[in-house]
């Protein structure tokens, strides 16, 4: 007779990090509840915690590495697998050089402790320049600003939203996503006790979100034009004086600030309100409450970052809070202290940004990676460096780069493919081997990442829950077999340093958190930590500066040359008036790509809808009920409508990661539950020409009804 047993976990789906309460019973998981003593979610949930339990027992979901023959997909095993994939890379490198293998690495890479530890040993020794990931379809602008003015890409300003008084939302909807470059669990809990405690909630935005209906003011915004209201926000600062900038007086230049005057003054509230259709008014109330405010954050999300200006936005998000006296201090914008600290202490000052440029289209480089909207060309385009076989981990880009049409196209075209993932799915299914990992329940857990990113210091270790099946391999062990194959035929002579690669492939990633929770700054073993299962609470952010500061100066670098040269562009851009214009939606029993195989998480209505205004339904002569036909320059698609004020006129919206008609693929339930791509319409040469990152808000669009065929008369 067996005994059920209770097991506490972080939830590793989305940033929010929940704690976990976990029933089993033998190799059953009986309940999934919040866990109430967890210090930072403190008992909550979404419905998504649920789907944990759903890709354990997902009969669709891999577990043993499979070869594309022409009978079919058969089994291998992990030796033959291994050796296959090391020795096909090798030669296709040989034969067209190191570039000749690109790699893309997705989403789950992060919330991922075997991947994020060992996947970077293994993309260095393919040494390709071809690099790729979702970060160039995501929060690129971040990490350029975070890098420019902070001097690391990683050290990103975290809203500190248990003490503010004032939040602007710009382009995000936590309420749905939970929140993102901002680990909060429970947002409607603390935006609720914001408006309590006195203060005000503000969304930005041109839809009207599940995160709008729980403040206090949603202001709509025309999509890819939220760097016109910053810049007149900015200048509304100045212009009456309400400069502030309390103890940043020190890091910052106060000729870097009269340059920012000078650099605002054209940008006035009336341009502003012509540009974004906010009225002028708003604005200049928007910004005087903002700056009287005690503490106030202005907080930018994807909405502001896959936008054909997020680099410019995210710098001025940035400019804005810390003139207003609002970066670095309890309440505003802060930077978090992790136990397993990834940033360090020592500032190098290194801008890794454009060192090269892309071969096809000449488009920066960032953190070692190239933009991901020209990956699908460098595959298609003959010539010295084309791509010619790909690794991807953790990632679905036919489903999440624009133009997956043309994503599809290049893959067919590789001369080898393997895929590190889960299923058989739109991405995978082009590939020659697929290597499965042990994967969620099944794998100890902790988030590197997040912790990075969270609004309270918190540190947890999630031991896994499961064994991981017989003959399956962690993750780890699948970057550690591969590394050590590409590897083999050039250790070093050196004994000393042939030991210290040879030591890197006994590494366990418990032995390397132990080793990183010793140097972070609270002196914890991974034992101490563990001995803990709720989590161990290490306090509200704290002020950090200069000291976080990685500039070498370690003064906050307030205007980069590189944005100052782009409000060039900006000036230069045309209107959009007139043109609809497409962005996206994402769905709180959804994430990304790859979660509708979960038969409780795609149940109910139809989510994958365009949703349209009731004037330009009108115009176009659509009805409830009917299926529009939408165009882009890349693409056409037929989705059902939804006609709502919720949305802005002049804006339609799909939610993307959908599109699971594609054929040949290994998911049943998903399938049934098909969709439509909205990346078959996002456009792969609409970027932020800043840097590289995909524009996949504002990308215009045709609406037109799809008639019905005519039924003949019998
Ligand atoms: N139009 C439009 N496009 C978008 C967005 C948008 O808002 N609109 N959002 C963008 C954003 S923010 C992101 S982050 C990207 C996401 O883009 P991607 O990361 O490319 O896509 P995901 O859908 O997250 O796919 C995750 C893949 O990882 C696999 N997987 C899941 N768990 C594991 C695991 O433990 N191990 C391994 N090896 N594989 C695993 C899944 O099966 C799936 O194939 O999409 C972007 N694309
Ligand atoms: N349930 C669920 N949770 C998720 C995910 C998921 O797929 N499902 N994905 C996870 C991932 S990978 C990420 S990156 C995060 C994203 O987290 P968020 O950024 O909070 O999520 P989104 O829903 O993409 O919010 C973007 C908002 O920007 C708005 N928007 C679009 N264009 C513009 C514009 O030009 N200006 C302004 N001001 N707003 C605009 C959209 O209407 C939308 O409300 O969510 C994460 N969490
Ligand atoms: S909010 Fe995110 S972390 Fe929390 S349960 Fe849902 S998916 Fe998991
Ligand atoms: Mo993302």
């Amino acid at each position: 007779m067996s005994t059920p047993s209770t097991h506490y976990r972080t939830c590793h789906l989305c940033e929010a990090m929940c704690g976990l309460e976990i029933q089993t019973q033998d190799q059953e998981v009986v309940s999934i509840r919040g866990d109430k003593k967890d210090p930072l979610s403190r008992g909550h949930i979404c419905p998504k915690a649920l789907g944990l339990k759903d890709i354990y027992e997902d009969p669709d979901r891999l577990k043993y590495p499979i070869k594309k023959t022409e009978s079919g997909w058969q089994q291998i095993s992990w030796e033959e697998a291994f050796d296959e994939v090391a020795k096909r890379l090798q030669e296709v490198q040989q034969k067209h050089g190191k570039n000749s293998v690109g790699v893309y690495q997705g989403n789950p890479s992060v919330h991922n402790l075997g991947t994020t530890l060992f996947s970077p040993n293994f993309v260095r020794a393919l040494e390709t320049k071809n690099r790729f990931s979702a970060t160039s379809v995501d929060q690129l602008p971040h990490h350029l600003a975070g890098m420019y003015q902070f001097g690391h890409p990683s050290l990103l300003p975290i809203p500190d939203i248990d003490r503010t008084d004032f939040w602007i939302i710009m382009g995000g909807n936590p309420l749905v996503s939970n929140g993102s470059i901002m680990t909060a669990p429970d947002i409607a809990k603390r935006i609720r006790a914001i408006r309590e405690r006195g203060g005000k909630v503000i969304t930005i935005d041109p839809r009207f979100t599940e995160t709008s209906a729980k403040v206090d003011q949603h202001i709509f915004v025309k999509p890819g034009k939220d760097v016109w209201l910053l810049l007149a926000m900015i200048r509304e600062v100045f212009e009456k004086n309400w400069v502030q900038l309390n103890h940043l007086k020190e890091l910052v230049s106060a000729e870097e600030i009269a340059q920012l005057q000078q650099l605002v003054e054209p940008y006035t509230i009336a341009i502003a309100a012509a540009k974004t259709g906010v009225p002028a008014d708003t604005i200049a109330t928007l910004t005087k409450e903002f700056t009287a405010a005690n503490s106030a954050i202005i907080y930018g999300r994807l909405g502001v970052s896959v936008v054909e200006f997020g680099g410019l936005s995210h710098w001025l998000l940035n400019c804005l809070n810390i003139i207003t006296g609002n970066m670095d201090v309890p309440g505003g914008m802060m930077f978090p202290t992790p136990a397993f600290d990834a940033i360090g202490n020592k500032p190098k000052g290194k801008i890794r940004f454009n060192r090269w440029q892309s071969r096809v289209r000449g488009l920066p480089e960032f953190g070692g990676e190239l933009p991901s909207s020209t990956l699908a060309e460098e595959i298609l385009t003959e010539g010295e460096g084309q791509i010619k076989a790909m690794v991807t981990s953790c990632g679905n880009p036919v489903l999440s780069v624009p133009n997956g049409l043309k994503m599809e196209a290049a893959f067919e075209q590789l001369e080898f493919m393997v895929s590190i993932d889960i299923y058989l799915n739109e991405t995978t299914r082009h590939a020659d081997i697929i290597l499965p990992p042990a994967a969620g329940l099944e794998v100890p857990h902790y988030d590197i990442a997040f912790h990075q990113l969270a609004i309270r210091d918190t540190v947890k270790f999630s031991p896994p829950v499961f064994e991981k099946s017989e003959g399956t391999k962690y993750d780890y062990e699948i970057f550690v077999e591969l590394t050590k194959r590409l590897q083999a035929d050039t250790l070093p002579e050196d004994p000393a340093m042939r030991q210290k690669i040879e030591f890197s492939y006994q590494l366990t990633p418990e032995r390397i958190l132990d080793t990183g929770l010793r140097k972070g700054g609270y002196d914890l073993t991974l034992d101490q930590v563990k001995a803990q299962p709720h989590g161990i609470d290490l306090g509200p952010l704290k002020t950090r500066f200069p000291d976080r500061l990685h500039t070498l100066d370690k003064k906050i670098n307030l205007l980069p040359e590189l944005y100052i040269k782009d409000l060039q562009r900006l000036n230069d851009s045309p209107d959009t008036n007139g043109q609809l214009l497409l962005i996206g939606r994402r769905h709180l029993r959804s994430n990304n790509s790859w979660m509708h195989n979960s038969q409780r998480l795609v149940k109910g209505r139809d989510r994958c809808t365009l949703l349209i205004h009731p004037n330009d339904a009108k115009n176009r002569q659509l009805e409830k009920g009917d299926t529009a036909i939408v165009q882009s320059r890349v693409g056409q698609v037929e989705i059902p409508i939804e006609i709502s004020d919720e949305i802005m006129e002049g804006v339609v919206s799909i939610p993307h990661g959908w599109g699971h008609h594609r054929k040949d693929i290994q998911l049943g339930i998903a399938q049934a539950h098909a969709g439509i791509s909205v990346n078959d319409l996002t456009d792969e040469l609409f970027v932020d020409e800043l840097c590289g990152n995909a524009a996949v808000n504002g990308v215009p669009v045709e609406v037109f009804v799809k008639v019905p065929l005519a039924v003949s008369p019998a």
